[in-house]
């Protein structure tokens, strides 16, 4: 794989920045440059091997990509280093055709214990405001596939922003999900006092992240921060069997979907609505709508061509 410098992305990223401001269509094997420059700073040069992050493809046909964050000695700590890894797989899994559906893992103990405390220690507030410092995390929720965080062990700070930033979030029985940042003197900043309190609700976002205190998985799941609860050994098969049910269907309407879903978040009820309902007509353009029905009226699957 060629190796492309940073430079080399920030060019491309401002040669294409006009197209994708006027929402033109760009093909895909660009996805890279379509990143903006902020979170093109995480691109990594090398799609195939990484630092801090292994990346393998599992399920039927390998259809589900698999990513695992390994830096155990710092359990998983978010460091710069490591988010640029993450992007770069997550990237390049977007892009491969055969890839339906993406896990984020951790390992047992750790899914991610937040951002590098170690980086941050000495960051002067003019660092931080003009340096951009741990911007860009959001590439993480700008994938088309769906991403399934599969929840082991401390999922704490920017891990537990990380988690809440994928479409799905499975736990394991004993993850512990928390905001501890009040504890070391600052908030959190990645989404842990926002779409925290869309998934569990004001009162109980408001307890995690004024006492910093964690949660258990079985707590998490009674407050919808997750779908299921799992023996820690299982979950990530259990992740990777939802990733193959999504599989089998179209990935060009599970995209549809995904992208409704997530405007739920960011539109009042009767923008959403209406951007549903253009979504829902525009199924009737593709090939696999009319395939969908087709098969179901012949009483066959149907055998979606993505298009
Ligand atoms: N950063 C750096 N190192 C960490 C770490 C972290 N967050 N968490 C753990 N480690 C390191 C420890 O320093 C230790 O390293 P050594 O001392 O061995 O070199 C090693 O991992 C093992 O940790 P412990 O010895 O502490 O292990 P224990 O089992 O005793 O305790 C623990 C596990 C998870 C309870 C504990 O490590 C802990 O409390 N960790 C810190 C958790 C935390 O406070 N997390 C929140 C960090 S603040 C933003 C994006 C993101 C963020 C902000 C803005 N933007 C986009 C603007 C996020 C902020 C944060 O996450």
């Amino acid at each position: 794989m060629a190796s492309i410098t940073r430079a080399r992305i920030m060019q491309i990223s401002r040669m294409l920045r006009p197209a994708v401001q006027s929402h033109q269509n760009v093909p895909q094997v660009r996805i890279k440059a379509l990143v903006s420059p902020v979170a093109s700073r995480y691109m990594s040069s090398d799609v195939g091997s990484y630092e801090h992050v292994l990346v393998e493809k599992r399920g039927d046909g390998g259809c589900v990509g698999l990513i695992t964050l390994n830096r155990p000695k710092a359990l998983n700590a978010l460091c710069d280093a490591l988010m640029k890894d993450l992007s770069g797989a997550l990237a390049a899994l977007d892009a491969d055709p055969k890839v339906a559906a993406i896990v984020l893992t951790g390992s047992e103990k750790a899914f991610a214990a937040g951002a590098d405390i170690k980086e941050m220690q000495n960051k002067k507030f003019v660092d931080c405001f003009l340096g951009g410092f741990l911007e860009g995390w959001n590439f993480i929720t700008k994938m088309k596939k769906p991403v399934i965080a599969a929840v082991n062990g401390y999922a704490l700070g920017g891990g537990c922003e990380v988690a809440m930033m994928c479409d799905i979030i499975l736990a394991g029985e004993k993850a512990k999900f928390g905001q501890p940042e009040i504890i070391i003197g600052t908030i959190p900043g990645a989404g842990g006092t926002q779409r925290l309190a869309k998934a569990i609700g004001k009162s109980r976002a408001m307890q995690m992240c004024l006492t910093g205190d964690p949660i258990g998985a079985q707590q998490a799941s009674d407050w919808g921060l997750v779908s299921s609860v799992h023996p820690p050994d299982q979950l990530v098969n259990e992740a990777i069997k939802l990733g193959e049910r999504i599989a089998t269907h179209s990935k060009l309407i599970v995209a549809m979907a995904k992208e409704s879903v997530n405007n739920s978040f960011e539109l009042p009820l009767s923008e959403g609505l209406h951007f549903e309902k253009r979504l829902f007509h525009s199924t009737f353009a593709t090939d696999d709508r009319s395939e969908g029905m087709t098969a179901f009226v012949e009483k066959r699957k149907p055998n979606f061509t993505d298009s």
